[in-house]
């Protein structure tokens, strides 16, 4: 709903922000084709991502991070996507003309309803919602994004997975005419990550199809990329066109580049150093002082659990 602004009608800052979001999200349907959900649909999208206001600073949709959030200069010129470039202005510059439509996702694997979607049908679906999330390199650098996407137990639910499958395992496309930084064996291409699937189930867990209330710039993993918050950024793979449940543990690109320095579970923890560098502290992107790394990125009331009984030194 749009808030009329009069003299005697001062805004609060939170109804400024509300009518951004509800703006932008309409701009972002409109631009992701997914205008045939209709005005209700959008009416409907822009009440949920309200509701997700959380409760005594906890909750997953971190409005206490509001304050904080990374400007989207920032967001989207300072990237990781090796498919682009190893330089952080990389992605911005080389990814301008990467095509992500047509968009083809496929599902395998051990899962009742395997197939292959269009991103329309991949998403349509699912409401979207925004995430406001912290989000941790592994290189010791942090940032705050409003992501938009929808739980990934939701697809999880829907394409009902074997009782044996324990993994999802994640593929960006392989395209090294479109993607020159697959030219030169820097990884062992495509990049492939993995979730243990309670970790894919938790509901902190996303598909993240825009950010800042706009489809996802290329350089950010367009059309399609996941956001684990309470895991290095790293493990967050871009561009996705492919999703396979498993039973065994996937192999996935960093830990087969490095098996010393990258583990299967990447949990942001500020008590296991890199094998290079400390992992206590973090910079945050537009900030000098450096910040203290929290356990689990700050989310460990969500996660924690999920790992009680590992050693967080060998499995990291
Ligand atoms: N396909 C692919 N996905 C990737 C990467 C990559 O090089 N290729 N880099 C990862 C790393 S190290 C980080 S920190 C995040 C960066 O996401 P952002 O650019 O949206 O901040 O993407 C992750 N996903
Ligand atoms: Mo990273």
């Amino acid at each position: 709903m749009l808030t009329r602004i009069t003299p005697d009608h001062p805004v609060r800052s939170s109804e400024i922000t509300s009518e951004t979001q509800y703006e932008s999200r309409r701009q972002f349907l409109a631009e992701a084709g997914l205008i045939g959900l209709g005005v209700a649909g959008m009416a409907l999208a822009a009440r949920n991502a309200g509701a997700q206001t959380p409760q005594q600073g906890t909750s997953i949709g971190g409005a206490e991070l509001k304050p904080e959030l990374t400007p989207w200069d920032d967001v989207t010129s300072y990237n990781n996507f090796y498919e682009f470039g190893t330089h952080k202005s990389d992605p911005a510059e080389h990814a301008t003309r990467f095509r992500t439509k047509p968009w083809t996702v496929k599902v395998e694997g051990l899962v009742s309803k395997p197939g292959s979607y269009s991103l329309e049908d991949f998403i349509k679906p699912h409401k979207l919602e925004e995430r406001i999330y912290r989000h941790r390199c592994v290189e010791a650098w942090s940032m705050v994004i409003p992501w938009l996407g929808f739980p990934m137990a939701d697809f999880i639910k829907s394409v009902q997975p074997l009782g044996s499958a324990k993994y999802v395992e994640f593929t960006t496309l392989l395209d090294p005419q479109q993607m020159p930084g697959q030219r030169s064996p820097v990884l062992d291409w495509p990049y492939v990550e993995g979730l243990r699937l309670d970790e894919a189930m938790n509901p902190l867990t996303i598909f993240a199809v825009g950010v800042y209330g706009k489809m996802l710039p290329n350089q950010n993993g367009a059309p399609l990329r996941h956001v684990i918050p309470w895991k290095y950024g790293f493990k967050s793979c871009k561009s996705i066109v492919k999703i396979r449940f498993t039973e065994g543990m996937p192999k996935t690109a960093w830990s087969v580049a490095n098996p010393s320095e990258y583990g299967f579970f990447a949990n942001v923890n500020p008590t296991v150093d890199h094998p290079r560098w400390s992992q206590a502290k973090e910079r945050r992107i537009g900030e000098f002082r450096r910040r203290d790394t929290l356990m689990f990125n700050g989310y460990a009331q969500q996660v924690a659990s999920m790992y009680s009984g590992m050693d967080l030194r060998r499995n990291y």
